[in-house]
């Protein structure tokens, strides 16, 4: 019997925590390949996944900071990654693990591993409607608390499923999840979304709450995005927004950064450039200028941001 961590990305939003939470209780309940699995967190709990978490009376999954080499003779780290894939947005040290499974919706990059390994990969709109479907795949209902968990995320990740990256696979899960709950979908995903408290949001948290690093034409590029119903009071501050984002992108040592403040009721992003975007102004076919653009429709970083990013390069 091993000890497997399992965790979801850097800068983890709701998602990424829900996914490990709730994989973590199927593998076990399950006993999965007779191993013991315990949810990480590579990053602070987003506030509504703190709140869900307390209201349901499970503990915050442990932080993880790094994967230590395995002691001499040992057998290294466990590890089962949720909601990502990419070396780059994962655990430091994760060379030092050995992947034993991922479930995530994302394009791999840059993913090798020594050993087979389960993989688990849908264009679906979030991670949690994988584990969603691994509830059915193992035998499994889901507990009414683990369909709130994975409800949520749903929501979140597909901002109340208005997200380009929906599906109908999405929307059917939602609306079982939904009716075992009794809660209509979209208002619930709303109140999870409202239960972040976005008006007390500093420069410094919307730039580094929910950002990725991708390698694009040998350049580092981080892509951020923050997420708001009202997106009047970020643009108030795009200045102290943009010397946020030079700082983020300095300590990160990329070469440059790009921010989307997505307001999901008007359903379009601003998207702020700072340091040498020209790979992004490509992909996205816009310039620097200071006010940002205002880019309608978009809601998406994955398949409307990094996408179009990475194929133009
Ligand atoms: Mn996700």
């Amino acid at each position: 019997m091993s000890h497997v961590l399992v965790f979801g990305h850097q800068n983890p939003d709701n998602d990424a925590i829900m996914s490990a939470v709730v994989l973590a209780q199927l593998l076990n309940q399950v006993e999965y390949l007779g191993n013991e699995y315990e949810a990480c967190a590579l990053g602070p709990l987003p506030a509504e996944s703190a709140k869900l978490l307390a209201e349901a009376g499970l503990p915050a999954p442990r932080l993880l900071d790094a994967i230590e080499p395995a002691e001499e003779g040992a057998d290294p780290q466990q590890v089962v990654l949720t909601d990502h894939n990419e070396p780059g947005q994962s655990v430091a040290g994760l060379g030092n693990a050995q992947v034993i499974g991922v479930v995530d919706h994302h394009r791999f990059g840059d993913f090798t591993t020594a050993a087979p390994l389960h993989i688990v990969a849908l264009p679906w709109g979030s991670s949690c409607s994988i584990v969603a479907k691994l509830f059915e795949v193992l035998g499994q209902k889901p507990t009414d608390t683990q369909a709130k968990l994975l409800l949520s995320a749903m929501m979140t990740d597909t901002l109340m499923l208005k997200s380009p990256t929906t599906t109908d696979v999405d929307r059917a899960t939602a609306a079982k999840l939904g009716e075992q709950l009794g809660v209509d979908p979209v208002k619930f995903g709303m109140e999870v979304f409202l239960s972040r408290p976005s008006g007390s949001f500093t420069p410094e948290q919307m730039v580094g709450n929910d950002i990725k690093l991708f390698e694009v034409a040998g350049t580092k590029l981080l892509i951020g995005q923050y997420e708001t119903v009202d997106k009047s009071r970020a643009l108030g501050m795009i200045p102290e927004i943009r010397e946020a984002m030079r700082a983020y992108q300095a300590e990160k040592g990329a070469d440059g950064i790009v921010l989307c403040v997505t307001d999901i009721m008007e359903e379009g992003s601003q998207v702020l450039l700072e340091g040498d975007t020209a790979a992004a102004q490509k992909g996205l076919g816009i310039e620097d200028v200071a006010e940002g653009v205002w880019m309608p429709g978009v809601l998406s970083r994955k398949k409307q941001v990094a996408a179009p990013i990475l194929a133009a390069n």
